[in-house]
């Protein structure tokens, strides 16, 4: 603890008290970030980019950990797509467009697909992981 020098003999009470204030201000400073820490943690969610065009799917990221995932998908193609995964699905995504998708996630292997007749089979399709 760092006491200012001219707290001196005979300030042994302004001392002490000095000293519970600065404990309790680490006290509450280190309360803060513990507290402040698990709040962050919590928000946080994973972000992926979808890239869709004639037939396939470019993802960022083949993978997230547990949580939300945010799923942003734009349409980089000529027809409209739309990307499932997970139960969940955007609107069909017209060409030039852009639609997010939140999800969460437990560990284990999720199958997207683009829902629109044919496109999967034509190659809209992949697994994405969580772990
Ligand atoms: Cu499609």
């Amino acid at each position: 603890m760092i006491v200012p020098k001219s707290f001196g003999k005979g300030f042994s009470l302004r001392k002490s008290k000095l000293g519970l204030r600065l404990t309790a201000l680490v006290v509450v400073a280190f309360l803060a970030a513990v507290l402040g820490g698990s709040a962050l943690a919590a928000r946080d969610s994973a972000s992926v980019t979808v890239k869709m065009s004639e037939f396939k799917f470019v993802l960022s990221a083949a993978s997230a950990h547990p949580g939300a995932v945010v799923f942003t998908v734009t349409n980089k193609g000529k027809l409209p797509h739309d990307f499932k995964i997970g139960g969940k699905k955007t609107a069909l995504v017209s060409p030039g467009k852009t639609a997010k998708l939140s999800v969460t996630l437990k560990a284990g292997k999720y199958p997207y697909l683009c829902t629109v007749a044919g496109h999967a089979a034509a190659g809209m399709k992949g697994t994405f992981t969580v772990k």
